[in-house]
Parts: C-alpha cells; structure tokens; sequence
C-alpha cells in the first residue's frame, strides 16, 4: 500500500521538508526513525530535531546507514557511544539490505504499541528511502544519489511494510544551520550553493584529514592540495570554461560533492575522535538499549 499527502516544492525546484512539515509528521507517527550517515553520525545529527520529538512525547531510533562504508568495529563503537546518551541505536547499508532484520524487531521494540506507524527522517541523501526499500524488500520508495534528480523524494509517503508497521518517508529537512562545510555535509543540495568552491575545499580538506588515500583510490589523483584536486577533476572531466578554457572548478566542486554522498569519495570518524556533546534523550527508561 502507497498513498500520499503534503506535496510541496521549495525554491528552486528543489523539494526539502520544512520543520513545520516533520513537525507534523513527528506528531502522526509513534516512532520516529532518525537516519545519520555512519561516516560521520554527529554532523548529521540534530538535536533541534530531537528536541521537535521529544516534545510531542514521542519515540527515537537512530538508525545509522551507509555502515558497507565504514569497518563493523566502528559501527558497534557509534551505536554504543549513542546508547550510552540514552538513545536506541542500529546500524545498517540499506542498499545492501545489512541489518534490516534487526531494525524492523528495534523498531517494534521501541513502538509503544503495535500496529504502530513510524516515520522515517533526517537529512538529505542520509538513506532514508533505501531504508524502507530495505525492510520492504522492493524498491517502492525512489532513491537518488542526490537531490534534484528526478526519484528523490518529493512528498510526504506512507508504505505498509507489514501488518503490524506503516512506515513514513520523508523528504530531507532544510540543512539550513550549520556553516558551509555542515551545511554540505548534511545534504545541502550542490545546485543550490551559490560558491560550491569554498565549501568543497573545505569537504576535501575534511576527507583528506580522516582518509589520505580518498582521491587517489576514487579518481587516480594524487595531490593533497584542494585547489588542483578540483582542477584535476575538471580537467579528466573534461570540463572547461568556453572562453577562458580554464579548468570548470565549480563544476568539479559539485560533483566532489555529489561523490561524497553516493560514497564513492569516503572518510569516516571514529566516536574517540569528536568532541561533541549530545542532549540527553528525553526518558532512558522510554528509550531502552536495543539490541
Ligand atoms: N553505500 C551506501 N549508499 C547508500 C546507502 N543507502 C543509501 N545510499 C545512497 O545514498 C544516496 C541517497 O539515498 P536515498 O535513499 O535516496 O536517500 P534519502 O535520504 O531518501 O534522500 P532524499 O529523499 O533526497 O532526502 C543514493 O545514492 C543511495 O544509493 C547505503 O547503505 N550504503
Ligand atoms: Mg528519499
């Protein structure tokens, strides 16, 4: 079963939910799948919107996807670090449907009740449509490596996964906090940034701390400094400025961008390497450790 509601574009043709839109969403649903990219689970976090769901008294898991790109050792070390703050946590690579057994029993574990309806949000490009393609088994919800393209998701769509489980897919919420590199990490849609230079040397930067060997094992470009790495990319592209026949940087910015989410450009952290403070979640009791 499909049906859907809420259709609605953003600027620029670009279709991002707004937090008045999750809100609502968050008050229908008994849980709410909060999606983080496992490469880097705390720049995808929001605790404004855990906040939203604690206030409508509802349940958290956090699901971390993306897990084919990091080693199993750190996904267990990210699922005992966000437990340890009170939050049920699994891990999956829903495009490789990896755990999903274990995320449909957590889920029913966390629902207060069954049948229960649980919505499933975070930001763009997270995996939030390939996780419900994965408890599914099918591909119903469309996917896409980013937003923009046509499959990515527009509305507001509710699956019956079965017949204890609605399922909820979302579109990604605004990255509108954070500075140019969170903004980029959290899905900000390339085509929309007006530089896409500047936060893309900062993404390479970012890559090349946590992975040295990232361009050369994805493109053969050995250089660690951000400017030619862009250059290069345009050049092998062959991406050019019609007058100037200048390497296109910006277009090699976006599509090191565009990478970065398919996962085929990968860094991940490690929980000993942040410094970041979690909120609490709201009742430790509510939000029991899951296995
Ligand atoms: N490597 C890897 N890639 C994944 C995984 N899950 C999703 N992706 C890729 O990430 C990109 C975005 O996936 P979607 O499921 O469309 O993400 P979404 O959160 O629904 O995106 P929006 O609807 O645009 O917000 C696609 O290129 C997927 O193939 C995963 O487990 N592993
Ligand atoms: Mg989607």
């Amino acid at each position: 079963m499909k049906t859907t509601w809420g259709a609605r574009s953003s600027p620029g043709g670009i279709i991002l939910a707004s937090w008045g839109q999750i809100e609502r969403i968050v008050s229908r649903s008994d849980v709410v799948l909060f999606v983080l990219d496992a490469r880097d689970p705390l720049n995808t976090f929001s605790p404004k919107l855990i906040k939203l769901v604690n206030r409508h008294g509802r349940r958290i898991l956090l699901v971390l996807n993306k897990c084919d790109l990091i080693p199993r050792r750190i996904a267990e070390e990210w699922k005992s670090y966000f437990e340890n703050k009170g939050y049920p946590t699994v891990y999956v690579a829903a495009t490789r449907r990896m755990g999903t057994i274990k995320l449909r029993t957590a889920i029913k574990h966390v629902a207060p009740s069954l049948p229960a309806v649980a919505s499933v949000v975070g930001y763009p490009k997270v995996g939030k449509s390939s996780i419900i393609n994965a408890l599914k088994g099918k591909h119903s919800a469309s996917t896409s490596p980013y937003p923009g393209n046509p499959g990515y998701t527009k509305t507001f769509q509710f699956y019956r996964v079965d017949e204890n489980l609605l399922m909820i897919d979302t579109p990604g919420i605004l990255p509108a906090e954070g500075d140019p590199l969170e903004k980029v990490l959290r899905g900000y849609p390339p085509e929309k940034l007006d530089d896409p230079v500047n936060p893309a040397i900062m993404l390479i930067q970012r890559i090349l701390k946590y992975n040295p060997r990232a361009f050369l094992d994805a493109y053969g470009i050995e250089s660690k400094e951000p400017l030619r790495i862009l250059e290069e990319v345009a050049i092998h592209r062959g991406w050019f400025y019609k007058k100037t026949k200048e390497p296109l940087i910006e277009e090699a910015a976006r599509a090191i961008i565009r990478d970065y989410h398919d996962g085929k450009l990968t860094y991940y952290i490690k929980p000993s390497q942040v410094n970041f403070e979690l909120g609490a979640s709201n009742d430790k009791s509510k939000n029991s450790r899951v296995q």
